[in-house]
């Protein structure tokens, strides 16, 4: 049984991405040293930009608006059109970024099927087509780690040097979607350089866990960042007195990486506890971070109309359609919060087992 207390404002579970800066980001927001970036004049967007190559081990950063425009000022740098982009089925860069780069950077995806999104090296090499005419060149493999779709799975260091071995021996670049790259290492328990020390390339994001405003970061060696940078401006993401933003990156590095465990204590208590709610179905082999999906079949409701009964109760979730539910744990969540989570989604399923 869980208790659920008064609630007044909404716990929101929808994502990551909804978490605020902390005071000292907006503290440091107003006092940031400022410059135009596209010069390469902002101090404070330099300073990021270092920093975040130095903690990720590679030459040089970019601070790109979003993930979606990091993913895909990687794949430009890389590729050329016509190119084959090898990656999961079930990414982000094939599922959530509106064909950007097919439509943008001209390359066609071959999708390689992951256990949970993790990516297994046999099947990447299979994957990697020789000089047949026919094929479309293949010039990049595209890991996601964590893995969005596949439940926030964590791949290994081994994995994924595995992976950069097989499409180096080939001739081919690597990039890691490394949104959550940070909660890939803590879950690991090792420095995030195990993990994208061997990708040509990394984006991982400032405003999600971390909690900055706005803001991703690229890095990689200096030609190809400065490549990626072109590509920056051409998409119209060349910014001028960055440093608002920088300012808040650098202190989401500084400050909000080692909290990251608390999130996956938390999406650990949501998934077993709901695994324990008869009627819900969670796969809780793949809650390694801090995420949480399941299903919700079992209690004769569909994605929309469960979120609805949340919603009734103050609690917000992402849908997963048709049956499916996804939480994420973040800055903003506490255990308390969870319990009160758990005894609604238990209140909604006792409701449902009653003779209608
Ligand atoms: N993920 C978001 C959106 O799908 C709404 C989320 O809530 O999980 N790579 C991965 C693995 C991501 O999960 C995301 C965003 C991105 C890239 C793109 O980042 P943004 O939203 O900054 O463009």
């Amino acid at each position: 049984m869980f208790a659920i207390g008064k609630m007044k404002t909404f716990i929101d579970l929808r994502s990551d991405t909804i978490t605020k800066p902390s005071d000292e980001m907006l503290q440091a927001m107003v006092s940031a040293p400022l410059g135009d970036d596209c010069s390469g004049e902002d101090p404070t967007v330099n300073r990021l930009e270092a920093l975040a190559a130095s903690r990720l081990g590679k030459e040089a950063g970019l601070l790109v608006p979003s993930g979606t425009m990091g993913n895909l000022v990687s794949v430009l740098a890389h590729t050329q059109r016509g190119d084959e982009v090898i990656m999961e089925s079930e990414c982000h860069m094939y599922y959530y970024e509106v064909g950007n780069i097919s439509a943008v950077a001209g390359v066609i995806p071959r999708f390689v099927k992951g256990h949970h999104g993790v990516l297994i090296p046999d099947d990447v090499k299979k994957a990697i087509r020789g000089g047949n005419i026919h094929y479309a060149p293949p010039k990049l493999v595209a890991v996601e780690n964590t893995h969005n779709r596949g439940g926030g799975t964590v791949t290994s260091s081994k994995v994924s040097c595995d992976i950069c071995d097989i499409a180096k021996d080939r001739g081919l670049f690597t990039h890691l979607d490394g949104a959550r790259i940070f909660n890939a290492a803590t879950a690991l328990g090792v420095d995030v350089r195990e993990l994208t020390q061997p990708f040509d390339s990394v984006m991982f994001c400032l405003s999600k866990g971390l909690s900055a405003p706005v803001g991703s970061i690229v890095v990689g060696q200096r030609d190809f960042v400065e490549r990626a940078r072109k590509y920056r401006k051409m998409l119209g993401g060349g910014m001028r007195q960055a440093g608002v933003i920088a300012a808040a990156g650098i202190i989401a590095l500084e400050t909000m990486v080692e909290r990251l465990e608390e999130d996956h204590i938390n999406a650990r208590y949501l998934g077993e506890g709901l695994a324990s709610i008869p009627g819900i179905q969670v796969a809780l082999e793949t809650v390694q971070t801090n995420m949480v999906y399941f299903d919700v079949e079992g209690l004769g409701l569909d994605s929309v109309s469960f979120i609805q009964e949340l919603e009734k109760r103050l609690v917000k979730a992402s849908l997963r359609p048709p049956t499916g539910v996804r939480m994420v744990t973040h800055r903003h969540i506490s255990r308390e919060n969870i319990s009160y989570v758990l005894g609604v989604v238990e209140e909604i399923a006792k409701f449902r087992s009653m003779p209608q």
